[in-house]
């Protein structure tokens, strides 16, 4: 308080304040570290705003060692000139009244973040202390504030050059509102960061001075160095990302791309603030897109039967969108939803224009995309009608249903077990007896499974061999997939290594590739390699996968003995104990691990061989059944 005692104007000002004290919670959410952050948050914001004007491109965070949090910025400076109204310095007003101050009036504020309506007064209202620092119409001036009141006037400290301008908030957050009052660098960052991916002029600096780390953000491709960083882990399906920036009117800035990924991750923000809860502006996007790509798909023979829906659009999706506009209207729970329905026409329109050109200009990319969003639809499709069927018994019953002829292991822990898919009867008998029983489970199928590929989805739901997988491996299937479901950490194929059993294989992973893809993203599928000859030398027993290996046993054994070569007709055959060694004893076996680099290539592989095309299919087998992982297999002895 200052000490010219109680004028009319000083009441007013108090009492503008004095909700927030009373109830922090309605204003920064409550008074945990979420809340605390708050404060910086707004604080940035502010400085951010300026950025998003064009009047600001350089920040300055400091986390003080005394405890206090400062946001510099070189903007216009928070004015300081008497406030018509209230007959004090705007920078008074500013500070000490709710809704005042930055966002008075959209003259000076064009498209400013609005923010939840409340601003730097919060900051002042919830702070032991904010000293603000204003360089500004060559002046240099400071005021200061404890508790929303004001600490002496407006002081000139003396002038800066011409040219100097900027803002600095410091504040002591207030230790009787907040019971703990430490600032966490790592939440700093991160908002920084993003503050800098949507202003790519701008350069966010934050210095930690109780541990003197520093760290600086600066983006200049924007939201598409945003992107890049979302898709870092991810596979992307197509040749690049498409990115779009209108400044007629509202500004809208989009940077997308298809990943193989089934989560979708769409980022959207409204004058640089984040909403979660989406809104008009990310509606937009998504009529757009699902809009393009369903009149591109109508227009290509191959999708155009295809009745893809704006959740098929959506698989795999990560976009970053971004949009200013003059008046963002905040709403829902947590106001973090954009409820400015003129931005949803706005988004849409300019986004479909840009799209439908960039589908047009990379016809590559867009044959990906489309190909992206069938591989949705196909799996939607199918699990919606095998959902009764199979997904709903292994959701409610799972272990109580598993299939008759599935040799269960006795462990439950999953990051232990493996089943070994096998084909055959025989075969399964042999590997029944050759298996680790505690953890080692073995699924006869019988013969080969559906052709997933060309069967209807009602076909598949009824096949009793693909209801018997789906029970045994425990996680559902297509959009039913539940991952934390999963019974086994391996799943292994072991199919005779020959053309017949080639082709179960690729059955096998048509069916992994198209309903349970995490499964191969993840590395849990598996190819065993049991061999195809016995080579004796002398006493020396080995075994070779194929002609070539054979032959190059054959060559690094030169002529001491005389070899003894026998050809093993499948699974079945083999005896119990070289089924153990060579294949499924874990010390010993060679599994080869399906980790396809692109499962889009290798599905469009599967089409080409599953598909109805009989030639393609006989040239495929033909040239080598390896082919299958030849997009990326690792050896695991
Ligand atoms: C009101 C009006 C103007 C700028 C600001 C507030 C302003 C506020 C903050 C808070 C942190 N940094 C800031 N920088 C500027 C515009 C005044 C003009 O037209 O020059």
């Amino acid at each position: 308080m200052s000490d010219q005692g109680y004028s009319a104007k000083h009441i007013e000002v108090l009492e503008g304040l004095e909700p927030v004290r009373v109830r922090p919670g309605m204003y920064i959410g409550g008074t945990d570290t979420n809340g605390l952050h708050h404060l910086v948050w707004e604080a940035l914001d502010n400085a951010v705003d300026e950025a998003v004007n064009g009047y600001c491109d350089h920040i300055v965070v400091t986390l003080g060692e005394d405890g206090t949090c400062s946001v510099d910025d070189n903007g216009r400076g928070i004015p300081v000139d008497k406030h018509p109204k209230y007959n004090k310095p705007a920078l008074e007003v500013i500070l000490t009244t709710l809704h005042s101050g930055a966002k008075f009036s959209n003259k000076t504020y064009n498209t400013s973040g609005g923010l939840h309506g409340v601003g730097v007064s919060v900051v002042n209202a919830l702070s032991e202390k904010t000293v603000i620092d204003v360089r500004r119409d060559g002046g240099h001036f400071m005021m200061e504030f404890s508790r929303g009141l004001t600490v002496g006037k407006l002081k000139r400290l003396g002038d800066v050059a011409k040219g100097v301008h900027g803002t600095t908030v410091t504040f002591l957050p207030d230790s009787q509102i907040f019971p703990r009052t430490t600032f966490t660098l790592k939440s700093i960052l991160e908002r920084a960061e993003t503050k800098a991916f949507l202003n790519a002029r701008l350069t966010i600096d934050v210095i930690d001075r109780r541990t003197q780390e520093k760290h600086t953000f600066h983006y200049p491709n924007g939201v598409k160095d945003y992107l890049a960083k979302l898709l870092k882990g991810r596979k992307p399906v197509g040749g690049g990302a498409f990115h779009f920036a209108d400044k007629n009117g509202m500004a809208v800035e989009v940077a997308l791309q298809w990943t193989e990924q089934t989560e979708t991750s769409v980022f959207s923000y409204a004058n640089s603030v984040y909403t979660s809860e989406g809104g008009a502006h990310e509606n937009g996007l998504r009529a757009a897109l699902a809009k393009t790509l369903r009149t591109h798909m109508g227009r290509s023979a191959k999708y155009k039967n295809l009745a893809a829906t704006a959740e098929d659009v959506k698989e795999g999706l990560v976009a970053v969108l971004s949009v200013y506009l003059s008046n963002p209207q905040f709403q829902g729970q947590t106001k973090e939803k954009l409820n400015n329905p003129e931005a949803a026409t706005w988004v849409d329109n300019a986004v479909r224009t840009a799209f439908e050109r960039f589908l047009l200009e990379q016809p590559t990319t867009g044959e990906e995309i489309m190909a992206r969003v069938a591989l949705a639809a196909q799996a939607r499709m199918a699990s919606r009608s095998a959902k009764d069927s199979v997904m709903r018994k292994t959701a409610i019953s799972h272990r109580l249903t598993l299939p008759g002829k599935l040799a269960d292991c006795s462990s439950t822990d999953p990051s232990e077990t493996e089943l070994f898919i096998v084909e055959g009867d025989s075969a399964g008998g042999s590997s029944k007896q050759a298996r680790d029983r505690r953890t080692q489970a073995v699924l006869p199928l019988r013969g080969k499974i559906l052709n997933v590929e060309n069967a209807t989805a009602e076909k598949l739901a009824a096949n009793n061999e693909v209801k018997s997988l789906t029970i045994s491996i425990g996680t559902g299937m297509g959009k039913e997939f539940d991952y934390s479901k999963l019974r086994y950490d391996r799943i292994v194929i072991m199919t005779d290594a020959d053309v017949d059993g080639a082709h179960i294989s690729a059955l096998l992973l048509t069916f992994f590739f198209r309903f349970m893809p995490k499964l191969v993203e993840k590395g849990h599928i598996y190819l065993a390699q049991p061999p195809l000859f016995k080579i004796e030398l002398g006493k020396d027993v080995r075994y070779a996968l194929d002609d070539a290996e054979r032959d190059r046993i054959l060559a690094d054994a030169p002529g001491n003995v005389k070899p003894q070569i026998s050809r093993f007709k499948g699974l079945g055959e083999m005896p119990m104990n070289i089924l153990k060694e060579t294949t499924m004893d874990r010390s010993r076996r060679r599994l080869l691990q399906v980790t396809v680099e692109n499962a889009l290539a290798a599905d469009a592989a599967f089409s080409r061989l599953m598909g109805k095309d009989a030639s393609a299919r006989y040239e495929f087998l033909e040239q080598n059944s390896a082919a299958f992982v030849s997009s990326g297999g690792e050896l695991d002895i």
